[in-house]
């Protein structure tokens, strides 16, 4: 059954649209958006798919195809968080509204091929979609960059993360067979040719199925940690401190965990750079290295990764990869490993055999490939 037709049998009556906003993969620029520095996902082929009809009473009724049941109906002024996936989408039309944007009510119904807690940002793809559906069905006019704002508020308030701005951006700006070189001060934005395959090179997404939740503190101090670099450095954000000033900022730093997260942040911003300039110079396999060390730097500096990622990403390069790295939040989640296209087999059978002798669940692993950002469907 379709998203429209599930849609008619919960609701009665078509729905007005259907809209999709995908889930991403980051390649590198970990930690950096709130740190005003650059980031570069891009859309993974997996999307959150919602049918969506407008309504003018105050009332909005939500339903996911993942939770059985009746629809969850909430009045608009009275929204409050309920720790559950309803505030993904709830949030955004209180976002809206809090902007000043009409937006009267909505009957939803989401179906989305996202793996959540796999550092896919499945929230960012619920949020993107909402606002895309409310933004056209109560004609609001909003760019793309300005739903982005508003899902990230949403988060941030709402939901109560407090993350940046790259996967809402990611999730409603990319496009197909590009990477999204984001400036995340400014939300200035280049879309990077991004076609592997016909490289003869695949990314693999590893996805450990170790869950993790951003929302569990540790993600808040390291963006704490970054505020009090920055703060101590008299910076308005770490991307202020040149990579060619590294040493002398490290040296005006007491703490040794500040200076380690500043490190992680400005060195990060530079292999961001650095791999721009190899996939403009057409020297797409020389990113593996520098996506390696950013591997090293979000382990050893950020220290944000766990024994599976780190598992992923040593089995990953051992058997061939050309680099590999974590990707997103940390404490779990994906990895992502760049092969040749005639060793992915080997690399995706060797992960297999590594995380059984380590005794671990399975990882799930898949090639993504640059995909459209959000977009309507019908
Ligand atoms: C999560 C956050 F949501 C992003 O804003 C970003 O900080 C990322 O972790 C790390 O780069 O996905």
């Amino acid at each position: 059954m379709s998203a429209a037709e599930a849609f008619e049998a919960l609701y009665g009556g078509a729905p007005d649209g259907v809209w999709a906003a995908p889930g991403r993969v980051n390649l590198i620029g970990e930690h950096t958006d709130y740190n005003d520095g650059f980031v570069m996902p891009f859309a993974l082929p997996h999307t959150a798919v919602a049918a969506v009809r407008r309504r003018d009473d105050g009332v909005l009724r939500l339903h996911s195809a993942d939770v059985p049941g009746a629809p969850v109906e909430l009045r608009l002024d009275e929204l409050t968080p309920s720790g559950s996936w309803t505030d993904y989408v709830a949030g955004v039309a209180w976002a809206l509204r809090d902007a000043g944007h009409a937006v009267g009510g909505a009957d939803v119904h989401i179906e989305s091929t996202v793996p959540t807690g796999a550092g896919l940002s499945s929230s960012a793809a619920l949020e993107v979609v909402t606002a895309l559906a409310l933004s056209e069905l109560c004609e609001l006019g909003l760019h793309r960059w300005q739903l982005a704002r508003l899902c990230q508020r949403a988060e941030n308030v709402f939901v109560g993360a407090p993350t940046g701005i790259m996967d809402q951006t990611a999730s409603a700006c990319c496009t197909d067979g590009h990477a999204l070189f984001l400036d995340t001060r400014d939300l200035a934005q280049q879309q990077i040719p991004f076609d592997l395959a016909a490289l003869g090179l695949q990314l693999l997404v590893v996805d450990t199925q170790v869950k993790h939740a951003h929302s569990d503190g540790e993600y808040g101090k390291r963006r704490a940690g970054c505020e009090e670099g920055a703060a101590a450095l008299g910076v308005t954000a770490l991307r202020d401190i040149a990579y060619e000033d590294l040493d002398a900022a490290l040296d005006r730093l007491d703490d040794a965990e500040v200076r380690r997260l500043v490190r992680h942040i400005v060195t990060e911003n530079r292999r961001v750079e650095r791999v721009i300039e190899l996939l403009s110079a057409g020297e797409v396999r020389a990113i593996g290295p520098v996506l390696t060390e950013g591997h090293a730097s979000l382990r050893d500096d950020f220290r944000i990764s766990c024994p599976e990622l780190d598992l992923a990403v040593d089995t990953a390069l051992s058997s061939g990869a050309l680099g590999a790295r974590m990707t997103g939040g940390g404490f779990g989640g994906s990895a992502i490993a760049l092969v040749e296209s005639s060793s992915a087999d080997t690399v995706t059978k060797a992960l297999a055999a590594a995380f059984t002798e380590a005794g671990l669940t399975q990882p799930r692993v898949f090639p993504a490939v640059p995909s459209s950002g959000a977009r309507r469907l019908a």
